[in-house]
Formats: C-alpha cells, sequence, structure tokens
C-alpha cells in the first residue's frame, strides 16, 4: 500500500500491527504531534531525510487511524516488522523512548499496548499462571491469603522465619519477603531461605496444607539467577522481584532458566510512571508487559487500600492480565499459549476490607495483609486468625458471625474501626 503519511484515519490495523494509545497534550494540536510522535517513535526524525525512500515508507511507516480531540487520545497501528520479537526493551525505547522527551509535547502517556498474536506468541509468559499456583497450593476456589512480613526490615532470619510459622499455623497461605529486604547484614539471604523452608516443612506438617514463601531475590542480575537457583536447590516454590527496579528484559531471563519457580512481580516505583493521569505510562501496559515476561502473580492494587488506583483502573488492570488484553481490545487479542497470571491485592489491607475487596476484585486473588495483619492488638498470630475469619465469612456467606468464634475478627474491626477508609 502506498502511504502518503503518518496521518490515516480510515487505515483499518493489520492483524499484526501493534497498537499505542497516547493521550497527548501539545501546542502543536493533536494532529501534528500525533504525526510528530509517530515518526520518532519509528522511522522519521525533526526533518526530511533523504535516506528515508518512499519504499521504506509504506513498509514500516505507522499509521495515526484514530484521533479522540476531546479525550486527547490517539491510537497509531505499527507495523510489526518495527519490532524485534521476544525484546521488551527494543518495544520500550521505541514507544516509550525519545517521545517523551521532545519540546513540542507538553504531556504523554502511554495509556495501552495492543498486542498481536505474533507479538505475544514471542514471549513465555507465566509457567504457573492462576491456575498453576493454584494447583501448586491445593487451593481451588477462594481468594489466598497472603501477608508481608513486617517490619518490611529489621528482622533476623531466625525471627523472620518464627514470624512466617506462627503465621502460617494460623491460616496464612502465602508469606513473603518485603520489597525492600534481599540479604541485609541482620538477614542475609542464604541464611533466611535455609530457616523459612524449616518452618514452612513444619508448618505444613502440622497444617495438613500446601504453604508458600515468596523470596525477594531483586539485585544485579548475576546474584538474582544466583539466588533463585539457591530456592530451588532448598526446596522454595516462588520468587519475588520489583519488576520496575530491576526491569523487565531481567524477569524474562529469569523465566528463560527454566527453574520453574512461580514469580512474583512486585511493582514498588511504577508510580513514577503510571501515577500522573497526563504523563507517563499506565499500570495497563506495565502489567500486560510483566505478563509477556513471565510474572506468575502481579501487584496490581486493591481499589480500598493505602495505595492510589480507582475501581475502574485496578479492575481493568486484572481483566487485562487474568484474560484477554485488557481494554481497548483490538481485532485480534486472545494472548493465545500466554497464561492468565494471578493478580495480588495489596497495600493497607487489614480483614474489614476484605469482603468488600473481593466483591470488587473477585475470587480470583492473592490479598496480602502487612500491617492489617502484624498490627492486630493481640499480636500476629491473632492477626493472622482475623484475616483468615475474615475470608471464611466472605467465603461462607455468613451473616452474623459468631462472637466468640469470630473472636479475633471482632477485635480487629474494634482496632480499627476509626480508620479512615
Ligand atoms: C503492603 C506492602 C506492599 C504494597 C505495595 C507495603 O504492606 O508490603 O509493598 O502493597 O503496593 O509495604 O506497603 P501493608 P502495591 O499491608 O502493611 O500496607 O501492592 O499497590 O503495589
Ligand atoms: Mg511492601
Amino acid at each position: 500500500m502506498q502511504k502518503k503519511s503518518f496521518l490515516n484515519l480510515h487505515y483499518k490495523p493489520n492483524k499484526n500491527d501493534i497498537i499505542a494509545t497516547y493521550r497527548i497534550e501539545s501546542k502543536l494540536g493533536l494532529e501534528k504531534a500525533a504525526i510528530e510522535i509517530a515518526a520518532e517513535s519509528s522511522i522519521g526524525t525533526w526533518t526530511k531525510i533523504s535516506t528515508l525512500k518512499q519504499k521504506t515508507f509504506d513498509k514500516l511507516a505507522p499509521q495515526i487511524f484514530f484521533i479522540d480531540k476531546k479525550k486527547k487520545i490517539v491510537k497509531i497501528a505499527y507495523p510489526i516488522e518495527l519490532f524485534e520479537l521476544g525484546n521488551i526493551p527494543q518495544l520500550l525505547s521505541a514507544l516509550a523512548g525519545n517521545i517523551f522527551s521532545m519540546k513540542i509535547i507538553d504531556n504523554l502517556r502511554l495509556e495501552d499496548l495492543s498486542l498481536s498474536t505474533k507479538y505475544i506468541n514471542s514471549f513465555e509468559g507465566p509457567y504457573y499462571g492462576i491456575n498453576g499456583v493454584r494447583k501448586l497450593l491445593d487451593i481451588q476456589h477462594r481468594p489466598l491469603i497472603g501477608s508481608i512480613i513486617k517490619p518490611k526490615v529489621g528482622l533476623s532470619a531466625k525471627e523472620h522465619a518464627q514470624l512466617a510459622y506462627d503465621i502460617w499455623t494460623n491460616g496464612i497461605d502465602v508469606v513473603k519477603d518485603d520489597e525492600n529486604l534481599t540479604s541485609m547484614p541482620f538477614n542475609k539471604f542464604k541464611d533466611r531461605v535455609i530457616k523459612v523452608m524449616r518452618q514452612k516443612k513444619k508448618a505444613e506438617h502440622i497444617t495438613g496444607c500446601k504453604k508458600l514463601h515468596v523470596f525477594n531475590i531483586t539485585a544485579p542480575m548475576d546474584i538474582m539467577l544466583e539466588r533463585a537457583k539457591f530456592v530451588k536447590t532448598h526446596g522454595g516454590k516462588c520468587v519475588m522481584v520489583d519488576l520496575v527496579s530491576v526491569g523487565l528484559d531481567n524477569v524474562q531471563v529469569l523465566r528463560k532458566q527454566k527453574l520453574n519457580l512461580i514469580i512474583h512481580g512486585h511493582r514498588a516505583g511504577h508510580s513514577m510512571f503510571s501515577r500522573n493521569p497526563k504523563h507517563g505510562m499506565s499500570m495497563l501496559v506495565i502489567a500486560k508487559l510483566a505478563r509477556l515476561a513471565g510474572i506468575d502473580q502481579l501487584h496490581t492494587g486493591t481499589v480500598v487500600g493505602k495505595m492510589d488506583g480507582s475501581a475502574q483502573e485496578v479492575i481493568e488492570i486484572n481483566q487485562a492480565i487474568k484474560e484477554d488484553a485488557g481494554i481497548n481490545k483490538v481485532l485480534r487479542e486472545n494472548w493465545g499459549k500466554i497464561k492468565p497470571v494471578f493478580p495480588i491485592a495489596s497495600g493497607g489491607l487489614y480483614p474489614e476490607l476484605t469482603k468488600k475487596l473481593v466483591s470488587i476484585l473477585g475470587n480470583d486473588l492473592i490479598i496480602n495483609y502487612g500491617g492489617g495483619l502484624h498490627g492486630h492488638p493481640h499480636g500476629s498470630k491473632s492477626g493472622a486468625r482475623a484475616c483468615y475469619q475474615a475470608m471464611q465469612i466472605v467465603i461462607e456467606k455468613i451473616k452474623n458471625p459468631d462472637k466468640n468464634y469470630f473472636k479475633e475478627y471482632y477485635e480487629a474491626l474494634e482496632h480499627w474501626k476509626n480508620k479512615k477508609k
């Protein structure tokens, strides 16, 4: 097809195109700014160049096919040939690269990416996904109950492992390291793994239930791999990466090792890109890319907790990682071979919020209670029981929970009753 310009509102995207949805603010006006963006993110630059032949233009020029002036939204269809398959950094350098630095742009936000099956299938995606994690823990029909060891950092490996045992044996399924706990002078990674695995075995024996510990391996890549292998050889099943800090390409490398570990994606720092509604990159985009890279379970927000994120946004993200490609689905996305990712709700959660959370986000959820468990007035064991009881009340649809049986739950209600929601 002979292409005249980057702007072609009659263009119908073909099945392999990658479609980027941008929100643009520019003194140039939407059309002109969109043309600059389409050019700079692909084959163009600030001036006409003799080296760009019509043949190349016809083959590779992206097409701006949708403009909503009121919402300042533009959709650009990029030919797949502009992208190296299986290479997230290259995609980001194009679609989330130089264009954010251009003087003509006041604000720019990459709202969504609609990826074609050919591109999607060039990645491995999660090894376990929702079903794999559920199978491993043998929990099918309810959200998983998780907790973060608190304080975030400060406990010794022995204290950490003991606390994990205490809450596993009082109803918690998944216990995790916090995002800034790696290998510290007072709590060395390897020491923690050894001690935690010992307590996990004991907890599984006593409860008769499968338990999971999420070890934070965030570090330079060589150290991450060494730690992941250490977890594996000591019988661990799950590692965590702070995916913004380590980069999605490193997540891919980890996934490619075929260690068959669950990869837990903590998103600390994502708000640097995603929080400003006018500028940056949406969490939806980060979540889709994390799914491609191989994350099995991903922090996606809570709506009701301490972190920013509207119901609409969090629901859309959860849909995008669990089902097909989520909002702005264009044509052919089925995320073919890429498994669904388990969403994690975390941040400022306590027992009372469980009901509302499940009613908004559904059953396929890992719910993490940190302060809302360890802050229970009678300590972490009672906090764990309160969280478990909250889940029982929701799942069994208990109308008037018995005050004696659900004692710790009521204590938690009382404790946080004045907390601003
Ligand atoms: C939760 C948490 C998580 C946040 C991250 C924290 O602890 O461990 O890192 O949930 O946010 O340190 O805040 P609390 P998100 O339960 O004590 O709040 O999940 O939105 O990425
Ligand atoms: Mg944390």
